[in-house]
C-alpha cells in the first residue's frame, strides 16, 4: 500500500479525560477509516518534546508539551485511500472555534491548545508519527486488516 493512504492519530488527554474516546472513534470509523494499529499510552514531556521538535521555537510550545504529557493518550495508524488530506478534513481546524460543523474538533475540543485529536499534516508526518509510536509489525496493512476469506459478516 503506499504511504498516501495512511495517517497518523491521536486522541489528546483532555479528550481522553472527558471520555470521548468511543465518540471519536466512531467517527473515525464512519468517515471510512480502517484503523490499523491502536494503544493507550503516555508521552512523558521529553517524548511529547520529540514528537512536536518541529514547534520548538513557538510561543505555544511549552504548554503543548506539557499539556501532551499530562495524561494519557490514544495513539492510532489510520488507514484510507487520501488518508492524511480527509482526515484533516474530519478533524477540522485547529482553532474548534474556526473549525466547521460536524468536525471532531468543533464537537469535542475545548480550545485551540486542548483540541482533542491529532492527524498528520503530511504522508512523511504520517511516517514519522506511526514509527515513534508503533514497530512495524503492531501495525496492519490494508490488505491484513480486511481480508476475511471465507467469512460473511
Ligand atoms: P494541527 O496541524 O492542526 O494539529 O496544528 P499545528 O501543527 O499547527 O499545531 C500543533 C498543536 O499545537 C495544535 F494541535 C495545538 C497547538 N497549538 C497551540 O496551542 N496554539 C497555536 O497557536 C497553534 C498550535
Amino acid at each position: 500500500m503506499s504511504s498516501t493512504n495512511k495517517t497518523f492519530s491521536m486522541i489528546k488527554p483532555g479528550a481522553v479525560h472527558n471520555k470521548h474516546i468511543g465518540h471519536i472513534l466512531s467517527k473515525i470509523e464512519e468517515a471510512g477509516f480502517t484503523i490499523a494499529a491502536i494503544k493507550t499510552t503516555r508521552l512523558t514531556l521529553a517524548d511529547a518534546g520529540e514528537f512536536y521538535a518541529e514547534h520548538k521555537d513557538k510561543p505555544f510550545y511549552q504548554e503543548l508539551i506539557e499539556f501532551m504529557s499530562s495524561g494519557p493518550i490514544i495513539a492510532m495508524v489510520l488507514l484510507k485511500e487520501n488518508a492524511v488530506a480527509d482526515f484533516r478534513q474530519l478533524i477540522g481546524a485547529t482553532d474548534p472555534e474556526k473549525a466547521a460543523e460536524g468536525t471532531i474538533r468543533k464537537l469535542f475540543a475545548t480550545s485551540k491548545a486542548h483540541n482533542a485529536v491529532h492527524g498528520s499534516d503530511s504522508d512523511a508526518s504520517a511516517e514519522r508519527e506511526s514509527a515513534f509510536f508503533f514497530s512495524r509489525q503492531e501495525w496492519l496493512t490494508l490488505e491484513e486488516v480486511t481480508s476475511t476469506p471465507g467469512y460473511v459478516y
